[in-house]
């Protein structure tokens, strides 16, 4: 296009190319390959930093790595998924968004490289990455609509404008207001103009890093409402209150993990890169649905109006191994939700009523399907607005989540909380049964050594065995522990609190010298025991016996 534009004789004005410029003309030196592919690093960063600026002022998910995170959290195939939470545990989405950046500089470093040549392809290869950016956050499940292609789109823009720029600065002489296109002929030494190079880079590296911390400092004070929010509430004594944990519920074993999980130890499973922060003064929940004769919609003081209850409930995620950390036990308080569902004229199915499926959505798009039958049945399915004494913590569901004694949290513990649909298993598939888990998933009977450590070492003598052990809703009522190949031996079971939460044990063993296998396996109050058959994960919980090996000095 520029060839027809310009005057004819364009060409003849370019200066005479010596040998030596030629040469750096086919070849650019390694100094200047190495500079345009840092310029395509700058050009990465510039567009994050824009795009962080931008999600400022759209909404802090809609930022590209956010974006581009989600949309690969949920493609990602289970059984990876898998492998990433044994790996890196809650750090998961951590090493995901570095990754994600890791990936991206690559491509930065060849576009940058590349730009050398083909300056105006280079820039046009930035803004490919705004596209996909743009459509990832358009395709969000709780995208708000067109402006959340801003971000990506922004960002691309001032990389693309960066990276033309820099280069530009690589591939001609240090005089300004030439139009030309690359490859381009010096006019002088290496023929690039040094000085203007450095300027700009300078210029673009603090302009792109301000950018992005003034944008990361904006999206922090954004949830500044929310915060406010959860600060201004003060939780109700709740008008059924839980019994006291028993005396002995709890036993004093070095290494043992504590009766009640304290909110900053209780474990995280969840897909959202940044934790929604919900204003609770604006905040509704929509129930409607199949036989919702009244349907309604709340708002949190409309739940704060109602009889509370307060109930100490063990969660577990199915994604918890043999042995894992995913357990945990808290004191919940919050409104039953069979009480609620039935003022709004749902009957559960063993009633005629025509719901099975209970499904919940949360503000991040989250899906998660209960039974209705199994929420109706007496059992403390909660509402809940408080965990340990406490308004619900942000990074656990704030402001209100449900709780379901007895089912892994995927079939029931929906953070975030905004809309309950009643629905049948038949029509309708939530999030992580489209994925290949089950629709249905009671927790599994599981038992955990929590003391020796595995590959301890223990001196010879009295070494104190203690775990916990869960079968939320059934209860646990017999925990034996196995030395080696030897016969299954009763532990000691510490007070139950309730049926809906994890019990303790302990096993006093005469250790003696050498490798020893610890394994324990417990019972439900149904009789059931534990099975040894071991299981994966997916794709309704993993089943086996937790083994520790020790070596006794
Ligand atoms: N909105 C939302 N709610 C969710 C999830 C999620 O990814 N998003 N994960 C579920 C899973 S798999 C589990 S095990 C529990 C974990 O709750 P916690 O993070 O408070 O321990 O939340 C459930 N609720
Ligand atoms: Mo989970």
């Amino acid at each position: 296009m520029g060839e027809l534009t310009n005057p004819p004789d364009a060409r003849s004005r370019i200066p005479a190319v010596t040998d030596d410029e030629k040469r750096t003309r086919q070849r650019p030196g390694w100094a200047r390959r190495g500079l345009a592919a840092g310029s395509g690093v700058l050009a990465g960063v510039a567009s994050l930093g824009v795009a962080e600026l931008a999600s400022a002022a759209v909404r802090p998910e809609a930022s590209p790595v956010v974006a581009v995170g989600g949309a690969a959290i949920d493609r990602t195939p289970a059984a990876v998924k898998d492998w990433a939470i044994r790996h890196f545990g809650t750090e998961d989405k951590t090493v995901l968004q570095l990754g994600i950046l890791a990936v991206l500089m690559l491509f930065a470093l060849a576009l940058g490289a590349a730009a050398l040549r083909f300056r105006r392809t280079g820039a046009a290869g930035v803004m490919v990455f705004g596209v996909v950016g743009a459509a990832a956050a358009l395709n969000r499940p709780d995208s708000t609509g067109p402006t959340d292609a801003l971000p990506s789109l922004a960002g691309a823009l001032a990389g693309a404008a960066v990276l033309f720029l820099l280069v530009g600065r690589l591939t001609r002489p240090g005089r300004a207001g030439e139009a030309a296109d690359v490859p381009e002929v010096p006019s002088s030494g290496e023929g690039w103009d040094r000085r203007g190079f450095v300027v700009a880079a300078t210029a673009a590296a603090a302009a792109s890093v301000g950018a992005g911390v003034l944008g990361r400092s904006l999206n922090g004070a954004r949830g500044h409402a929310a915060v406010a929010s959860r600060a201004s509430i003060t939780l109700p004594r709740p008008a059924s209150p839980a019994a006291a944990v028993p005396r002995g519920a709890g036993l004093a074993i070095a290494g043992i993990s504590p009766f009640v999980t304290s909110n900053s130890d209780f474990y995280r499973v969840d897909t959202a890169l940044v934790v929604p922060k919900v204003d609770a003064s604006t905040w509704r929940l929509r129930l409607h649905g199949k036989g919702v004769a009244r349907p309604r919609t709340l708002s949190f003081d409309d739940l704060l109006r109602r009889d509370l209850v307060e109930r100490d409930i063990t969660l577990t995620c199915v994604s918890n191994e043999v042995g894992g950390p995913y357990v945990g036990n808290a004191r919940w308080i919050g409104v039953r939700l069979a009480d609620l569902l039935a003022e709004c004229g749902v009957e559960p199915p063993s009633r005629g009523g025509p719901a099975d499926q209970l499904v919940a959505r949360s503000v991040d798009g989250m899906t998660i399907g209960s039974p209705v039958e199994d929420v109706m049945d007496g059992r403390d399915a909660l509402l809940a607005l408080g965990m340990n004494g406490t308004p619900l913590p942000f990074a656990h569901g704030f402001p209100v989540r449900m709780v379901v004694p007895g089912l892994y949290g995927f079939v029931s513990a929906c953070k975030w909380i905004k809309e309950i649909e009643l629905t049948t298993f038949d029509s309708y598939d939530p999030y992580w049964v489209k994925r290949g888990w089950a629709r249905r998933a009671p927790i599994k009977t599981g038992s955990r050594i929590d003391t020796p450590k595995p590959f301890a070492r223990p001196k010879a003598g009295a070494v104190m065995v203690a775990g916990t052990a869960w079968a939320q809703h059934r209860g646990i009522d017999r925990v034996e522990v196995r030395v080696d190949d030897g016969p299954w031996q009763p532990a000691r079971l510490a007070a139950e609190d309730t049926a809906d939460t994890w019990r303790q044990w302990s096993f006093p063993w005469q250790a003696t010298r050498g490798g020893h296998t610890l394994t324990v396996r417990a019972t439900d109050r149904t009789g059931a025991r534990q099975t040894d058959k071991r299981t994966r994960t997916i794709p309704d919980g993993a089943s086996g016996w937790h083994s520790v090996v020790v070596t006794v000095d």
